[in-house]
């Protein structure tokens, strides 16, 4: 928790933090009392995709919609719900389905460290985190103590039964006491997926990803600027209607930090992506029959932000002020390659700018109390240019959805407080007692605003339905409490915590209410589709339990485990929140010797059957899976991993896929998406 320094010396003085001994595990996961800190250096995930990391933590899951496109979910929030920072910086996805969700941009085997905060989020760590925080921080290298330059470098290769796939990295560092290069290369690449019943499709991906880095150092001033160059080639979604063609961004970064004083530090970041986007429905799947039907879509996104930020220290505890800022704009452009006519401008410059500006307190109240205060206000200016398209020239109801949106008022202001109270109670040595509240605010996604046609551009909902925006929406307001306790005994750690979380006009598909949507999506498919969505302020309730644990049975054996258990419901009718993870435990077994490591872990998926009704949503059965790790450290710089995800080749659906939405002999449409077969997997890694 690089942010607060202060306040981990003060958690660290209330109670011995539960830091689990390197050896024990692969996947060593530090706990403070706010976050879950996933050490990725020996996190042995084979999956190209970093959101499978966040399985790790207490309350994380993943929405997945393919190979490379996973979503954070956290206690049953997803999506733009939660914050997810690179280094502190955010980034909006140019997917208008969220194909590249924030956190695909990180690589895992550039990173430094992957943090999940722990229930409610301070104000000064994300602008809007109704639901969440993930804090990504990447691997920039180490000034030196010498002017002497030295070089290191890790590399790192990986590959996989279940689809072929291998990852190639590489990572150069040189420095001395002034100056840090950093230089990083990845290409990793997959086919089509196993399931025991044959193979999803498509779930091919390929990605290459290229870093370099500089930073400068002087007294008290340190400078940083980072490039980093995304390029996704034909990758699958299947439970989305269409595949990626491409994904290519340019990440910018320039940060600066300065120690002004021994108590107070000044950071600046400046920091822009420009993402650019293509999908289609006819070159990864079976393309539609009728040559009418087949679609392409452009898409792009532009972000632009920053951040001012100051710490104060002194002998109770530690100011945090600071003001930011996020710009991102959107455009979207559907058009069939087989008609030049045809075209929809799906978005025109859809603008969202957040402006925000926030204080912070920690204190230390006598000898057992800490406290956390936190105020943030945030203004969120919308915006979007006009719209068109062929049907809205050639079908009536279309014509008057563009007619509408087209002479509506688009611009849109909300102005959001946020408010959070923190305090922890040290109880003993090793038990400490924890109880937030917080006032969360977000403001409507620039798909729930300005979605105009019925399409199911829905960043990632994957519900199979069509949606129509709502300018006027409000924004989602949530009360937030939770409580619980952190124990770290001898051989026994627990960190068990409890949340209850009311959402005040939650934003939620609801039938249709527009007569010219409902007649353009029954004209469109014949009579056949459902009725479409349309975006609009509900009420909601998410509440439930987690926990993660580990106990060390002697100098070898280990055990460790999470438990997680939500429930998401609306509040205003009797219907449960679409696509909420069920509840789920996993148990793991480790022996570790000095060089050597292995475990054996199970994981178990209750059934869900609270599903939404609204979302047309289908149940999924439980299932149990075992996995099985090792490693062994053969020298100094080469490690050598291996492994076996599935152990028993188990067929089961993983409530959080979504629905098969390409054809497949082994697959029926709209049938749950299987999870992964038996995987077996190595890893080399060699560092110098
Ligand atoms: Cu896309």
């Amino acid at each position: 928790m690089p942010r607060h320094p202060l306040y981990l010396a003060i958690a660290a003085s209330l109670t011995s933090l539960p830091t689990l001994a390197d050896h024990m595990e692969e996947l060593v996961v530090t706990a403070t009392h706010s976050t879950r800190t996933i050490d990725v250096t020996n996190a042995l995930v084979i999956s190209p995709d970093v959101a499978e990391l966040l399985k790790e933590a207490p309350g994380a899951n993943v929405n997945s919609n393919g190979p490379l496109t996973g979503i954070p979910q956290y206690r049953g929030m997803y999506g733009s719900r939660i914050a997810t920072a690179i280094d502190g910086n955010q980034l909006a996805p140019s997917g208008p389905n969220w194909m590249d969700p924030p956190i695909s941009y990180v690589v895992g085997s550039q990173l430094e460290s992957l943090e999940v905060y722990r229930g409610i989020v301070p104000v000064s760590v994300a602008q809007e985190s109704i639901g969440g925080a993930i804090d990504a921080r990447i691997d920039k290298g180490a000034f030196s103590d010498s002017s002497d330059f030295g070089a290191t470098g890790r590399a790192m290769s990986s590959a996989q039964s279940v689809n072929g796939g291998y990852s190639v990295n590489s990572n150069l560092y040189a420095s001395n006491d002034q100056h840090r290069l950093k230089l990083a290369a990845l290409t990793e690449s997959g086919n089509n997926a196993d399931f025991p019943d044959g193979k999803i499709l498509p779930t091919k991906y390929e990605r290459d990803r290229y870093d370099v880095g500089y930073g400068f150092r002087s007294g008290s001033h340190t400078f940083q600027l980072d490039y980093g160059y995304n390029d996704t080639g034909d990758t699958g979604t299947p439970a989305l209607p269409m595949d990626i063609r491409y994904i290519h961004g340019d990440l910018y970064n320039f940060g600066y930090q300065v120690e002004a004083g021994p108590d107070t530090t000044i950071e600046l970041a400046l920091y822009g992506s420009e993402l650019r986007h293509s999908m289609d429905n006819y070159k990864l799947r079976q393309p539609p029959a009728s040559a009418a039907d087949w679609r392409r879509n452009t898409a792009k996104s532009d972000n632009l932000g920053f951040r001012l930020e100051g710490t104060l220290r002194d002998d109770g505890g530690m100011w945090t002020l600071g003001t930011d800022g996020f710009d991102s704009t959107h455009d979207s452009d559907i058009d069939n390659p087989n008609n030049a006519m045809f075209f929809v401008r799906n978005f025109n410059s859809a603008e969202r700018e957040v402006l925000g500006a926030f204080v912070e307190r920690q204190q230390s109240l006598g000898a057992n109390w800490t406290a956390e205060f936190g105020a943030r206000y945030n203004r969120v200016d919308m915006d979007a240019g006009k719209v068109d398209g062929t049907p809205a020239m050639m079908m009536p109801p279309a014509q008057m959805l563009r007619d509408e949106f087209n002479n509506a008022q688009r611009s849109q202001t909300d102005n959001n407080v946020d408010l959070v109270a923190k305090a922890w109670f040290a109880a003993s040595d090793s038990s400490s007692w924890y109880l937030g509240v917080a006032r969360k605010n977000r403001s409507p996604s620039y798909q729930e605003r300005y979605l105009w046609l019925p399409l199911e551009a829905t960043a990632g909902l994957a519900d199979g339905n069509t949606y129509t925006g709502t300018i006027a929406l409000d924004p989602e307001t949530s009360n937030q409490v939770e409580f619980g306790l952190d124990f770290s005994g001898e051989r026994l750690t627990l960190s068990p915590r409890i949340f209850y979380n009311k959402v005040d006009d939650y934003i939620q598909g609801t039938p249709s209410e527009s007569a010219a949507a409902v007649m353009f999506v029954n004209m469109m498919s014949g009579g056949k589709a459902p009725p479409p969505l349309q975006f609009n302020n509900v009420d909601a309730k998410l509440y439930g339990f987690d926990m993660d644990w580990s106990l060390q049975l002697d100098d070898h054996w280990a055990l460790s485990g999470l438990l997680n258990y939500v429930r998401g419901e609306r509040d205003d009718i009797n219907d449960n929140l679409y696509r909420i993870a069920p509840p789920n435990a996993s148990f793991r077994l480790g022996y570790a010797e000095a060089t050597w490591s292995a475990s054996v872990e199970g994981v178990v998926y209750d059934q869900q059957n609270n599903v939404s009704a609204t979302n047309s949503e289908q149940k999924t059965s439980g299932y149990g899976l075992v996995n099985l790790k090792a490693t062994w450290q053969a020298t100094q710089g080469l490690q050598l991993a291996a492994g076996v995800d599935n152990l028993f080749d188990r067929e089961y659906r993983d409530h959080l896929n979504g629905y098969n939405r390409a054809a497949n002999p082994d697959i029926a449409l709209r049938e749950r998406l299987p999870g992964y077969g038996i995987n077996a997997f190595a890893r080399v890694m060699y560092t110098f």
